[in-house]
């Protein structure tokens, strides 16, 4: 199979044709490096550079594909908040664009990054998809919006689609280096530093961590279904973190003593708890994410001790 990965240069997409890379597949990656470097495409993977809301970039993007996974995106719920313009294009305006090119193509499969975003606030227990969705955040409405576009995709233009909510994906290669970074990768960094991290709130939300290597599976695996149908499953592992618990789990893998977070305002559009019913996955996929958390936290602790000292 040829395979376009759009974000390819990123956190997860880099991933992703990576393994398709290893896997034998003929891999392209476009992006348009806002966020994701060069560096992390895989070696001899061609790049597409350029913004995928342009008709000509994503035409490009497309030629010769059979396959597309579509991770491209402004990932930052916060983000969203201070700049609600800039996720509508980069979130849904983009993936519109890459659809039509998917359509004219004659592409296949399209698989979509899709967000656990999409639910808004929850209570405790897990949720499976037939929740009804309540966004909470401009990139929660623009994922929810690219989903139904997906959902649409394999009845109006004949392209067979599968939308994967991923719940709070972890991992190396992680960008820490803003305020909007995933917490883990804030969180790993500086425990390695000996630094104290902020907590928002009393730190007793909740998230459903997720390595990105179980990510990769459940895109391989959506990749190479028999028939995806538009349908949307969660990817997480079904199991619950407070952030207090958390920063305790990263002070022990950095074995960085006794560092006290400092309690900070909750943030704005913050989530209590968010955890997944993984049933459809497993049913529809055979997709079990395997990696437990600490396991994932040594392999991304290991990764940033590596980046940190290079770094120096
Ligand atoms: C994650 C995803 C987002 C979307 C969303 C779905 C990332 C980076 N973002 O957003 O794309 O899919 O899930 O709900 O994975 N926190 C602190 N201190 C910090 C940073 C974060 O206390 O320095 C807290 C934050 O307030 C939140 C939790 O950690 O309660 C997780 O924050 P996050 O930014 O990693 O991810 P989230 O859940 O906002």
């Amino acid at each position: 199979m040829k395979v376009l990965v759009t974000g390819g240069a990123g956190f997860i997409g880099s991933h992703i044709a990576q393994r398709l890379q290893e896997r034998g597949d003929a891999v392209v990656v476009a992006d348009d490096l806002s966020s994701g470097k060069t560096a992390n495409i895989p070696e001899g993977v061609p790049l597409v550079q350029g913004d995928l809301s342009r008709a000509d970039v994503a035409r490009e993007a497309v030629d010769g594909c059979d396959a597309v996974v579509h991770c491209a995106a402004r990932p930052s719920v916060a983000g969203s908040i201070d700049d609600p313009v800039g996720s509508n294009e980069a979130n849904l305006q983009a993936s519109s664009r890459l659809l039509v090119a998917c359509r004219d193509a004659g592409v296949k499969r399209l698989v979509y990054s899709s967000s656990s975003a999409v639910y808004g606030g929850t209570d405790a227990g897990s949720v499976d998809e037939s929740r009804r969705e309540r966004p909470m955040s401009p990139y929660g409405m623009n994922k929810l919006a690219a989903e139904h576009l997906f959902r649409m995709a394999p009845d109006l233009f004949d392209v067979d689609t599968v939308c994967l909510r991923y719940f709070n994906v972890y991992g190396p290669r992680q960008d820490a280096s803003s305020p909007y970074s995933g917490v883990i990768s804030l969180f790993v960094t500086l425990a390695l530093q000996g630094r104290a991290p902020t907590i928002h709130g009393d730190g007793l939300q909740s998230r459903d961590f997720t390595y990105v290597d179980d990510v990769v599976a459940a895109n391989l695996a959506a990749l190479d279904v028999g028939h995806g149908g538009g349908r949307v499953m969660n990817v997480g592992r079904g199991l619950s973190t407070t952030v207090n618990e958390l920063w305790e789990a990263i002070l022990l893998a950095c074995g960085a003593g006794d560092l006290q977070a400092q309690h900070v305002e909750p943030r704005a559009g913050d989530i209590r708890h968010s955890l997944a019913d993984v049933r459809a996955a497993r049913e529809h996929l055979g997709f079990e994410a395997a990696t437990p958390l600490e396991t994932g936290i040594a392999a991304t602790v290991a990764w940033y001790r590596a980046a940190l000292s290079h770094a120096r």
